[in-house]
């Protein structure tokens, strides 16, 4: 047994004990201020990247935590905006993604923060001017598909409408074309949703000409439409992970009355009782469903007679604390890179029961020096595989490591978050998105 094994066995007989008596209570209410005392905990975790989204989930909860919602609040304002706060950056990205400059502004709105300010429209000018990139992208070079994603355009647009900025309607008929499937794109669910859900506001924004109001409507009616049909008989919208930013678009549109609505409201409430919400971003888009909210609400909210009686619980530690079992397991682990027919690398790994693929990933790099490389990014999402024995995707190459359960099960969490079973077969495939 190596040294590193031992350390963890140790870690397992200390955390035990409180992991035991901090189980996830039963009863909605109970559940749901479960996940919101555990988004405050992660919020005060210095160690946790700052996370806009986190504390936009903060914001829309019924039950708050004024002081520590404002700290938060600061911290971000350190990381987007280093220049307008008085202590030095928290060490994140200089230039944030599209997406996560939409996210901070959400947050912004979500906090009542005036950006009517030089500052504030540094913000949004950034923000449209990568809007419009994404346009010229989409229209010339992309051939229907934008830099990042439509997910990130998605959110972009969101983000604008909320703080009622007018939005050049050349990039509001790019997302319709996409959603209207003009260029061949297939759009995921979450991107469905979130797409939706810039459509909503920008409908109630009433800030565009009819035709384009007569469009959006028709877009909303689409994309309602096909996620509705979309629901599995266990009541999930596409995935259970794609369900809170599903379950948000319908709220903001008035579809919670429909049958469809309980019957998903139970399969999340099902879920986080089994634990199986335990990553930031997800957390943080089922917290509003929870709270009968969507992040549409942010547009109109006043921040004022907000309930200030949240109290962190700090005799448990967080649901994410890993509990790791002394039973050894055996993982096998291979690398594929089509179309080269020859497996890269195919081992066996033994690791303590409840490890992470991420764990086991390090595992494989110990165990024979130079035979297993990987690389990963720090993303909201948590880290991001993205180079395995070396190859990873150039610049504007639409590739990346997907995470299989063999033969071709494509995993549903990251490599932080997914516990392989004893006997499991995992294929890192470098594959087309
Ligand atoms: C677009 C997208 C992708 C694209 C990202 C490419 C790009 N340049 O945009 C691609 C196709 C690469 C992708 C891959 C994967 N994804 Co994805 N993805 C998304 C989506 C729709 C939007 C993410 C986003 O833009 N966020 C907004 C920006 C502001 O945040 P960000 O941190 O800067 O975004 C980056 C990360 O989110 C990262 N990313 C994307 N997906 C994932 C998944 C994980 C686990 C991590 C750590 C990071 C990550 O890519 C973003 C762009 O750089 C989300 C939907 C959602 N509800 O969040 C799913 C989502 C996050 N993905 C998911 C999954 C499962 C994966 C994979 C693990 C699938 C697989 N079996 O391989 C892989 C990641 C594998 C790896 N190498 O580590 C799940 C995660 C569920 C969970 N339990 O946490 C989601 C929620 C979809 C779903 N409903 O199942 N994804």
């Amino acid at each position: 047994m190596g040294p590193r094994v031992l350390q963890l066995l140790l870690i397992l007989h200390v955390l035990a004990l409180p992991v035991q008596l901090c189980a996830i209570p039963r009863g909605n209410s109970a559940l749901i201020k479960h996940l919101n005392m555990e988004l405050l905990r992660l919020s005060q975790d210095l160690s946790e990247e700052v996370n806009p989204s986190v504390y936009v989930a903060l914001r829309l909860s019924a039950d708050h935590s004024l002081k520590k919602e404002a700290q938060y609040l600061k911290r971000l304002k350190n990381v987007f905006q280093p220049s307008t706060s008085s202590s030095v950056a928290g060490g994140q990205q200089k230039q944030p993604n599209m997406g996560r400059l939409a996210l901070y502004l959400l947050a912004l709105r979500a906090a009542c923060q005036n950006i009517d300010t030089h500052q504030g429209r540094q913000l949004v000018t950034q923000l449209k001017y990568h809007l419009h990139k994404e346009k010229e992208q989409i229209a010339f070079k992309g051939n229907g598909r934008p830099i990042t994603s439509y997910y990130q355009y998605s959110l972009g647009v969101l983000a604008l409408c909320v703080h009622g900025k007018k939005i050049d309607p050349h990039v509001i008929q790019k997302l319709l074309d996409a959603e209207n499937f003009m260029h061949g794109v297939k759009l995921s669910m979450d991107t469905k949703a979130m797409a939706g859900l810039a459509f909503a506001c920008l409908k109630q924004a009433k800030l565009n000409e009819l035709t384009l109001v007569a469009a959006i409507s028709l877009a909303i009616q689409r994309v309602t439409g096909s996620i509705l049909q979309a629901q599995t008989t266990k009541g999930t919208f596409g995935n259970i992970f794609s369900s809170p930013l599903a379950m948000q678009l319908l709220i903001a549109t008035g579809m919670s009355k429909k049958p469809e609505f309980p019957k998903g409201m139970d399969a999340l409430l099902g879920s986080l009782e089994q634990g199986h919400f335990q990553n930031p971003m997800i957390m943080s888009q089922l917290l509003p469903v929870l709270n009968g909210k969507s992040y549409l609400d942010i547009a109109t909210m006043e921040c004022r007679a907000e309930q200030d009686t949240l109290e962190l619980d700090t005799t448990c530690p967080g649901s994410r604390t890993v509990i790791l079992g002394t039973k050894m397991i055996t993982v096998q682990l291979a690398v594929e890179n089509p179309p080269s027919p020859e497996t890269l690398y195919n081992h066996s790994i033994q690791m303590p029961s409840g490890s992470s693929l991420l764990d086991v990933l390090r595992t494989a790099a110990e165990q024979g020096p130079g035979q297993f490389t990987f690389e990963t990014q720090n993303t909201l999402h948590g880290p991001l595989l993205t180079a395995v024995m070396g190859v990873k995707a150039s610049k504007g190459e639409r590739r990346y490591w997907q995470l299989l359960q063999a033969p071709d099960t494509s995993l549903q969490k990251g490599i932080s978050d997914y516990q392989p079973q004893d006997g499991e077969s995992i294929i890192l495939k470098f594959s087309p998105w």
